[in-house]
C-alpha cells in the first residue's frame, strides 16, 4: 500500500525517499549564510535543487547556528521569505515548498503565498499559535526535537540528558500530541529527532542509530544531518562545505533506518546515494 504524506493540497508519496534542498535566506547560517541572501540568487539556487533532484524546497529566514543565533524580528523574517516563496511558487506552481520558521506570522503567510509544509524547529512550541494556523491551512507539519529558544537550541545549554533516547522520544511525543490536540490532522504531520539541536554529537548519533524506534509511530520521518557538526567531527572537517560526503552517508544511514525525507544543502550526491540505497531495498522486497 502506497503510504502518503498530506500536505495543504497535494500529497507526497512516501515509497521513495525525498529529498528537501535548504534554500537559506540568511545572513548567518552556518554552511552557507549570506550566499542566498537576494531573493534572484535564493530563486536561482533552488532552481539548481529542483534540477538536481529535489523534490521540497526548504526556505528558511532565521538561522539557528551554533553560535549566537539572534532571533529575527517578524518583519525582517517576512521581508526574506516570502518573495522567494512567492517567486517559486509562481514559476514551478508544482513545487511543494515549506517554510522553516518558528513563527506563527510567517507561517501563515508563507501558507498564503503557496507554501504546503511548516517545518517547526521548536516543535511548535515557541509561538503558541503555530499548531492552530497549520491546521487552519491544513499544512504538512514537520514536528522537531529541540529544547530552548532560538539563540541556544543548537547549542549544548540543554543538552543535559540522563536517558537521551528516552526523554528525545517522550518530548517529542507531547509534541506532536499538543499539535493533534490543537487540530492537526495526523496524516500531515512528520516527526525529526532534531540532530545537533541540544544535542552533542553522541546524541545525535544515537538519534540516528536508533531511528527506529521514532519510525515506528507511524509518521513520516524527517531528518537533517546535512553538514553537522557531528560529521565534521567524525571526518576532521572543519569547513561545513567540506562535510558533503559524510552528510551523504548519514542520509543513507538515516534512510536504511526508517527516514523518508532528507533535508540537505548538496541535493544532487545525497539524491543519486538514496536512488541507490532504495533500489537496493526494493531488490531485496522481492527476493
Ligand atoms: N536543521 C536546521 C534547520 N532546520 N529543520 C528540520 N526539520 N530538521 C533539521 O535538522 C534542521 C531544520 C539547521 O541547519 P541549516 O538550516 O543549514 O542552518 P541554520 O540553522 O544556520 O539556518
Amino acid at each position: 500500500m502506497t503510504r502518503l504524506w498530506q500536505l495543504r493540497d497535494r500529497a507526497l508519496t512516501l515509497d521513495h525517499p525525498l529529498v528537501m534542498g535548504i534554500v537559506n535566506v540568511t545572513p548567518d547560517s552556518f554552511s552557507d549564510g549570506g550566499r542566498f541572501l537576494a531573493p534572484e540568487s535564493a530563486v536561482e539556487h533552488a532552481t539548481t535543487l529542483l534540477a538536481e533532484g529535489a523534490d521540497i524546497l526548504d526556505v528558511g529566514g532565521e538561522s539557528t547556528r551554533p553560535q549566537s543565533a539572534e532571533p529575527v524580528p517578524l518583519e525582517e523574517e517576512l521581508r526574506r521569505v516570502l518573495p522567494v516563496v512567492r517567486a517559486l511558487t509562481a514559476v514551478r506552481p508544482d513545487v511543494v515548498v515549506s517554510v522553516d520558521t518558528v513563527k506563527a506570522a510567517v507561517a501563515d503567510a508563507a501558507l498564503e503565498a503557496g507554501a504546503q509544509i511548516v517545518n517547526d524547529v521548536s516543535g511548535l512550541s515557541l509561538d503558541p499559535s503555530m499548531a492552530a494556523v497549520c491546521a487552519r491551512r491544513g499544512a504538512g507539519v514537520v514536528v522537531m526535537h529541540s529544547r530552548g529558544g532560538v539563540s541556544d537550541m543548537a547549542t549544548y545549554a540543554h543538552a543535559n540528558y540522563a536517558n537521551f533516547l528516552g526523554e528525545m522520544l517522550d518530548e517529542l511525543r507531547e509534541r506532536v500530541d499538543a499539535a493533534e490536540d490543537a487540530g492537526v490532522d495526523r496524516e500531515r504531520i512528520a516527526v525529526d529527532p532534531g540532530i545537533g539541536f541540544s544535542k552533542r554529537p553522541e546524541h545525535s548519533l544515537l538519534a540516528l542509530a536508533c531511528l527506529e524506534r521514532l519510525a515506528a509511530w507511524g509518521y513520516p520521518v524527517v531528518v537533517g544531518a546535512s553538514r553537522k557538526r557531528f560529521i565534521g567531527q567524525l571526518t576532521g572537517a572543519r569547513d561545513p562545505a567540506q562535510r558533503r560526503d559524510g552528510s551523504v552517508g548519514a542520509a543513507v544511514a538515516a534512510f536504511d533506518r526508517g527516514a523518508v525525507v532528507l533535508r540537505v544543502h548538496d541535493v544532487g550526491p545525497t539524491r543519486r546515494a538514496l536512488d541507490v540505497a532504495a533500489a537496493i531495498r526494493a531488490a531485496g522486497a522481492g527476493a
